[in-house]
């Protein structure tokens, strides 16, 4: 029998075992499998030899291990929010999408420790809820959270809204347990604040967007719930005031900045289009505006004064051209609003090319300044600038020109200017992928930007853990 004849006998054998090992609520088909099969931005429409929801982390094993021994691939997928296509599965022979959704237990709250252990398909929502329950915070937040789960918060290294206090993804987990690739399961959820007993091997599998295994579930650290909050949408001179007054607040409120988001006039403006119930912030127009947040789980912790006395001090050294204070929870809501559902806006608009990139604090205005003429110099086009200037990374997203279609604008010029933006960061020391990761859509990036021997280091490990490359395949290292 022809070599290829036995394969596909092999793996005919290899999907009906699958099937059987997660029974008949475990695959999907058809409609159900549909919108896992594409991915949240509408860039790639995938294809999987079979769909398939696993109920426990042994059956998960048991999954893995009959891919490893017929090399099947396996495409782990969370709540399909990311923006990379890094979930999305490309062959309908010989990959299988493994969503992890039925694995949504907290398995515990320690209330003591200040950690939770929850399984890979908790939307992140949930997880924030199971901890607030126990008067604490989880802190990683972000648009998606409703959608999002923690597998995928974990494999992409997740940041969102609130790392300038908390950190990302990466800086909240104290243990994970994981389905390597050839089936068997790292368990290591001790949940311990210090154990020197060798590498870090959880941080393996943090941001490594399931090209080594599959993460199963993780011990996170949680902290106490804020009490008081103080948000202020100010209009700033500049990029450079918004960073020098972000550090005057971090400095003279006793470190309680939790966010400072940055929206340009240009993202506000799609926001006030396209949202309903957005509503202009400021009696006047600014080009430039800072959403910035106080936090302190001290319900007396004098935030309103501090938040006060850092705005007077922004103002009189001409940082700050205007400003409004959150009075209730509701306008709080409305401020959080205009930057929270910029995405969104842009969406309505058409769709965007996305940039997410990060450079130093100190050089987001170097960056912006040096980009937009670089950019104009391409080709016409529209820009939405705004993201989280206090971990230094910016969406410096391009819109085609009014009237011309996202499609087309993405193939040309969008390459050419993307092309542009990323060796910019990479000129100024940065990262052409802050936040939302490489996957299939920025394979080429990695190659180009990322350190020759950071690169090869990469495939080492890839090559030692998954030899057979059966995990995520194409993802973020390419073939
Ligand atoms: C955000 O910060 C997300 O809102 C999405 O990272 C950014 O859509 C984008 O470009
Ligand atoms: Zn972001």
């Amino acid at each position: 029998m022809p070599a290829i004849q036995v394969n596909m006998i092999q793996h005919a054998a290899a999907l009906a075992e699958i099937a059987r090992i997660v029974g008949p609520a475990g695959v999907l088909a058809d409609a159900d499998a549909a919108p896992l099969l594409r991915d949240e931005r509408g860039l790639y429409r995938g294809a999987a030899a079979l769909v398939v929801r696993p109920s426990t982390v042994e059956q998960v094993a048991a999954v893995v291990r009959v891919c490893h021994d017929a090399r099947l691939g396996v495409v782990p997928q969370g709540g399909n929010t990311g923006y990379c296509g890094g979930a999305t599965p490309f062959d309908g022979e010989r990959q299988v999408l493994l969503s992890l959704s039925r694995l949504n237990r907290v398995r515990e709250v320690d209330d003591v420790g200040f950690t939770m252990t929850a399984e890979a398909g908790v939307v992140l929502a949930n997880a924030q809820s199971a901890a607030r329950e126990h008067g604490l915070l989880l802190p990683l937040s972000m648009g998606s959270e409703g959608s999002a789960q923690i597998g995928g918060n974990l494999s992409t290294n997740a940041g969102g809204l609130a790392v300038l206090r908390y950190g990302t993804m990466r800086e909240l987990v104290l243990g994970l347990e994981v389905v390597l690739p050839n089936g068997e399961v790292l368990s290591a959820l001790k949940g311990l604040r210090k154990d020197n007993t060798g590498y870090d091997l959880k941080a393996m599998f943090l941001g490594a967007e399931g090209t080594l295994g599959v993460i199963t579930a993780a011990v996170l650290k949680l902290f106490p719930e804020p009490r008081s909050r103080q948000t202020a949408w100010l209009a700033v001179a500049s990029l450079d005031a918004a960073c020098t007054l972000l550090g005057r607040a971090r400095r003279e409120s006793g470190d309680q900045v939790v966010s400072a988001e940055y929206v340009s006039r240009r993202s506000l403006d799609l926001v006030l289009k396209h949202v309903a119930g957005a509503r202009e912030p400021l009696e006047q127009p600014a080009t430039h505006y800072l959403l910035l947040e106080l936090a302190s789980a001290d319900d007396d912790a004098g935030l309103r004064a501090k938040l006060e006395r850092v705005l007077a001090g922004g103002l009189a050294s001409g940082e700050i051209l205007d400003g409004t204070i959150a009075d209730s929870l509701a306008q709080r809501s409305a401020l959080w609003m205009l930057r929270e559902r910029v995405p969104e806006a842009e969406k309505r608009d058409g769709g965007s090319v996305k940039h997410d990139v990060s450079v130093r604090i100190g050089r987001i205005a170097e960056f912006v300044a040096r980009a937009e003429p670089a950019l104009a110099a391409v080709a016409p086009h529209r820009l939405s600038i705004y993201g989280h200037i206090g971990d230094g990374n910016l969406h410096f997203n391009v819109l085609p020109p009014a009237g011309q279609g996202i499609d087309e604008f993405r193939a040309e010029p969008g390459e050419a200017l993307s092309t542009c933006v990323h060796d910019l960061a990479a000129e100024l020391g940065g990262s052409f992928s802050a936040e939302h990761g490489v996957g299939i859509l920025k394979v080429h990036e990695l190659e180009r930007y990322q350190l020759p021997t950071a690169v090869a280091l990469m495939r080492a490990m890839k090559r030692a853990l998954d030899p057979h490359g059966i995990m995520n395949p194409g993802k973020m290292l390419g073939r």
